[in-house]
């Protein structure tokens, strides 16, 4: 397949960027084709400062708009979206890597959570509560928190700001977005489009500030007191580091971590549902989604019948260029991600691990970068060390067991807990696995994958992965400060918990 011309998309999408190639500058290469796409300005700390100067002096004003007319600009925000749905979706495809099915899909998850946010921001409900004393009333309201910090990861590079953002805007926040380095380019397209929409609307527009820079930005953003909330997608480093920063000025901080995503296949399963589910959750966005499926935990009936299931299944796998609709699998982000890759191999390789799916890179005229590699396939023991790190790459690891107990052990036994699922139609195993002695993560699902989850849900997870909930359901409440009032319209003074204190 020829090289995609990026040139007329960044046109249409109102992107100009630099040529620059020094100290100043991030330039992004695509890992589809190994081509430059265009550079970006690294914020300094000046720029830095004044950023967030004008973003608090947005915050004063776009804090008076009513919560539902600021639904209506990100509504307008979705609208825009979908107009530039292909483009976007084309340019999260060529600078990340993954399939234009998925870069599609990434954009519709930005439209799916414009709306969810419009709906909401009629819906910042509080509670009214009964006083013990005469003549009171009590109830909670919900304030914006004022700016919203965003650090997002390369592998999603434009949805999971969107459920930060949308989300924040609508609770009455201003946003500083921080993308990845990676990434850059497609940050410039999303703030294009919100830009035009907030001039059009005649609003400030420092609602949305996108700043460029590495982790040393990221550590500015964390430590800095005008900056209530950090809400931080990545590595479980990443957070940890990000976590003692804002803790040392007792900030508010959302953590969206590492996975390390099992599916246990019991032997009621329905198999040919478990194996698309295990194989798109193992070889999707080539294994980069914090929900990818890292292991298998299979019950030993069905166990050899599943794993020659599974290999059939990768002999069909096509890789390459990810904006060839026939191909499965892409390009990792870079070659540092390849060599992660293969050091997971060789570290399960050492640790006695049986690739029955070998890996490997990818080389030849089909393959236009040098970060193609194949989808492969080790049976581990849970033991292992190497199953309890994540690595950001397309290798699935498979395990046996016996009992529904020890398979909801191995699971449950690693730092992380973000996805899980069970594969079985069996009523009494799937309520076992969701109940209270069932998955520790944040999220478990009955007969899909682990990845893929809709933006209606609370989305996040335990342990390593941070505790930290974006998107859907009420994690809304995370971006707001809770109020709480007590109104007296009594003649007198009842004290609480019936103290007397007479002058
Ligand atoms: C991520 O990998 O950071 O559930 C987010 C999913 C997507 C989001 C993944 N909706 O796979």
């Amino acid at each position: 397949m020829a090289v995609l011309n990026i040139s007329p998309i960044l046109t249409r999408l109102n992107i100009h960027t630099g040529t620059e190639d020094n100290a100043t500058s991030i330039k992004s290469f695509s890992p589809v084709d190994g081509q430059f796409i265009g550079s970006v300005p690294i914020t300094d700390g000046a720029s830095y400062h004044e950023q967030v100067k004008k973003s608090a002096l947005a915050f004063e004003e776009w804090k008076q708009v009513p919560a539902p007319l600021r639904g209506e600009i990100v509504r307008q925000i979705g609208e825009s979206l979908r107009s530039h749905k292909k483009d976007l979706g084309t340019l999260v495809s060529y600078e990340m890597g993954k399939s234009l099915q998925e870069g599609y899909g990434e954009v519709q998850e930005m439209i799916d959570i414009c709306d969810f946010a419009v709906g909401l921001s009629r819906q910042l409900y509080g509670l009214t509560t009964q006083s013990e004393r005469p003549k009171h009333r009590m109830y909670e309201q919900w304030h914006p928190l004022g700016i919203v910090g965003v650090i997002s990861a390369f592998n999603f590079p434009v949805a999971v700001w969107s459920w930060n953002a949308t989300i924040a805007w609508i609770c009455g926040n201003v946003c500083i977005w921080k993308p990845s380095e990676k990434t850059p380019i497609t940050a410039l397209a999303c703030q294009n489009i919100v830009l035009d929409v907030l001039a059009k609307n005649g609003i400030s527009q420092h609602i949305s500030t996108v700043i460029q820079g590495d982790a040393r930005l990221g550590k500015s953003l964390a430590s800095d007191v005008n900056i209530p909330l950090i809400s931080a997608t990545g590595s479980t480093a990443m957070g940890r580091s990000v976590a003692q920063t804002v803790a040392t000025r007792l900030g508010k901080t959302i953590l969206e971590l590492g996975g390390n995503n099992a599916i246990i296949i019991t032997e009621n399963a329905d198999l040919e549902t478990a194996l698309l589910a295990s194989v798109f959750g193992a070889v999707g966005t080539a294994g980069q989604r914090c929900t990818t499926t890292r292991r298998l935990i299979i019950q030993e009936g069905v166990y050899e019948d599943f794993k020659n299931r599974l290999i059939r299944a990768y002999q069909q796998l096509k890789v390459g260029n990810p904006l060839d609709e026939t191909n499965h699998v892409g390009p990792l982000i870079d070659e540092e991600a390849v060599q992660q890759y293969l050091i997971a191999i060789d570290n399960c390789k050492k640790e006695g691990g049986k690739f029955i799916v070998e890996g490997g890179i990818l080389k030849g005229s089909d393959y236009l970068s040098s970060c193609y590699v194949k989808p492969c396939i080790a049976e581990v023991d849970p033991s292992f060390n190497i199953i309890k790190t994540e690595t950001f790459a397309p290798i699935l690891y498979i395990m046996k067991y016996s009992t529904l107990a020890e398979a909801i052990n191995i699971q449950n036994d690693v730092p992380q807990g973000l996805s899980s699922s069970i594969m079985t139609l069996n009523l009494r195993e799937a309520e076992h696995f969701l109940s209270v002695n069932g998955s520790d993560c944040g999220i478990a699902n009955v007969n899909i994958g682990t990845s893929g989850a809709e933006i209606g849900g609370a989305f996040g997870g335990e342990k390593e992965t941070g505790g930290g909930r974006e998107s859907g359901s009420d994690a809304w409440k995370a971006y707001m400060r809770r109020q709480t009032n007590t109104i007296n319209y009594s003649d007198k003074l009842p004290l609480a918990q019936g103290i007397k204190f007479d002058l």
